[in-house]
């Protein structure tokens, strides 16, 4: 059992038991992939495996598990609302390095600046948040491009201490998606055209970040080559443009 194999499987339990899950398609050779990396003593097969499903108000909601041995492990899980929602993103980056863990856990706002947005899908957040920042003590640094997408609750942090990633994280990690199923159980649909364009708006804005800066592309590129990692991120991982532009007819 990798580190992160139990992240999974209890967001995937969770998700069920609380709402009407289905499968969302993973498109030929991204369900499972393996490279062998290394030479002689060193050699490690990294095998990535992805995870997809949908649900009447959530249009994707997805993971990447990077299984590479003790010192390469990483979860990355993000959900997409559907357009007509103004939920926020679930996002976790969940990564093991040789330098350590690096930990990133959030409701990324669609309208970080908006008060009203705050007081709905932050706020009730902040409780959760100063119970698990005690032990998670922000990671320093991150881009300053990325600010924008993340909210006051944003849980960063780095470690070296896999227990505490078994133990604090790990129940950080529920407790988020748990108040995140909270959301979507009592979001409403959306109806006004203003508001259905500007969600519209700023969820292409964060999937276009999102694609353009991801942190794994190079370690996706040394492992599977670049076609496999750019067809990955912009046909699985990030892949609202295509999808909107093949229901709008340009692709
Ligand atoms: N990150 C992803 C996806 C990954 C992934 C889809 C499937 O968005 C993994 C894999 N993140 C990943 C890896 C690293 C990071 C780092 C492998 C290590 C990169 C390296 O050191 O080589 C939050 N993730 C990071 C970093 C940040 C985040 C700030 C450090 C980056 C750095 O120091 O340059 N998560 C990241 C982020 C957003 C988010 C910027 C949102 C806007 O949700």
């Amino acid at each position: 059992m990798t580190l992160y194999q139990p992240f999974l499987d209890s967001a995937i339990a969770c998700l069920n038991s609380r709402l009407d899950i289905q499968p969302y398609p993973i498109p030929e050779g991204f369900e499972h992939k393996s490279a062998i990396v290394g030479k002689g003593k060193n050699q490690e097969e990294i095998i990535t495996t992805s995870y997809a499903f949908q649900s009447p108000k959530l249009q994707q909601i997805r993971a990447a598990h990077v299984q590479g041995g003790k010192s390469l492990q990483v979860l990355n899980f993000v959900i997409f609302p559907h357009l007509n929602y103004d939920l926020p993103f679930f996002g976790a980056d969940l990564v093991t390095l040789p330098g350590g863990h690096l930990i990133a856990l959030d409701m990324q706002p669609l309208f970080a600046g908006d008060r009203e947005y705050q007081t709905k899908y932050t706020e009730p957040i902040l409780p959760i948040f100063h119970k698990y920042q005690q032990h998670l003590p922000w990671g320093g640094d991150f881009p300053e491009e990325a600010r924008q997408f993340f909210s006051p609750a944003f849980l960063w942090t780095r470690s070296q201490d896999q227990a505490l990633v078994e133990t604090q994280v790990f129940a950080a990690f529920i407790d988020y998606l748990e108040a995140y199923i909270d959301f979507v159980i009592a979001a409403d649909v959306i109806t006004n055209p203003q508001m259905l364009a500007n969600i519209e708006q700023r969820q292409l804005q964060y999937l276009h970040y999102r694609a353009e800066k991801d942190p794994a592309r190079g370690m996706f590129q040394r492992f599977y080559g670049k076609e496999w990692t750019e067809e990955y991120i912009h046909g699985f991982l990030f892949d609202l443009e295509r999808k909107l532009a093949k229901i709008s007819g340009k692709g």
